[in-house]
């Protein structure tokens, strides 16, 4: 049986700063998990974004770094190329990923940089207070649509991965995972991590988590909105090797 934490999370950090019942660090422990499994801790180094993401700032046993919202991708690009025998992660909201900093998810796809993306997809811009994010589905109140995300006027909810495989070199591995389904979740992060240190090659995973504090939702109702989300967003791989 699995420890309840992973060894390469640092038991003398402060106490987890996620809100309670926050997917995110449901992502981040089965991360931990990968990463000990693969027996990758002194190697991995973890760039992280402005948003919810940056609350995992000395959260682990490695090299953590920071940068500004949207820019995790293309400051993990830079650092892998300077230190080409990293493996290299890249963690960001859906904001980051996909409305801020999408240029830079698919220049790196184009490019097929060997670097790991990692985007956690709440269907909102959770640290800022649960404003519209290009994720947010049809009808979901948040504070900037009040009444709904009306589809007319701005669009259908952005499927990420399906775009980046549009533009993705065929040695690329993109999926979509959800911190319900924890055995998926590690299976598709620990493949995400080999194709980088076998592959050289641009990975990208999707992780549908879920948000209490600004969906105001209790435990069971997260899950019912989770359950919602991974019928617009299916689970799965999208590019096999
Ligand atoms: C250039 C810039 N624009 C706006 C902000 C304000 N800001 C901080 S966090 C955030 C939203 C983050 O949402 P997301 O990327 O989805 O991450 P989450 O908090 O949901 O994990 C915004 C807009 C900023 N820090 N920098
Ligand atoms: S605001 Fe949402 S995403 Fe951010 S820590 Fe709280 S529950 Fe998690």
């Amino acid at each position: 049986m699995k420890n309840i934490t992973p060894n390469c999370i640092n038991q003398n950090s402060k106490p987890s700063l996620f809100c309670p019942g926050c997917g995110q660090s449901i992502a981040l422990r089965h991360l931990g998990f990968v990463i000990d499994e693969m027996k990758i801790q002194k190697k991995v180094t973890l760039g992280i974004d402005i948003g919810c993401s940056l609350l995992s700032w000395n959260y682990f046993n490695f090299d953590t770094v920071q940068g500004h919202h949207g820019r995790s991708i293309p400051m993990m690009v830079g650092f892998k190329m300077a230190r080409d025998k990293r493996i290299v992660l890249a963690m960001m909201g859906d904001g980051g990923g996909y409305a801020i900093g999408l240029q830079s998810l698919l220049h790196a796809a184009y490019r097929n940089n060997p670097i790991s993306a990692i985007l956690i997809n709440n269907t909102d811009y959770s640290m800022t207070g649960g404003q519209a994010a290009p994720t947010t589905l049809a009808g979901e109140i948040t504070t900037t649509t009040p009444d709904g995300r009306d589809v007319k006027t701005l669009g259908d909810p952005f499927h990420g991965p399906e775009l980046v495989r549009q533009i993705a070199k065929s040695s690329a591995y993109i999926a979509r995972a959800s911190v319900s389904n924890p055995i998926m979740l590690e299976k598709i992060l620990t493949r995400a991590i080999e194709n980088q240190i076998k592959n050289n090659s641009f990975s990208f995973v999707e992780i549908l988590s879920i948000c209490p504090t600004n969906w105001k939702t209790n435990a069971k109702k997260s899950f019912d909105f989770l359950e919602k989300m991974e019928k617009v967003y299916p689970e799965g791989e999208i590019i096999k090797n």
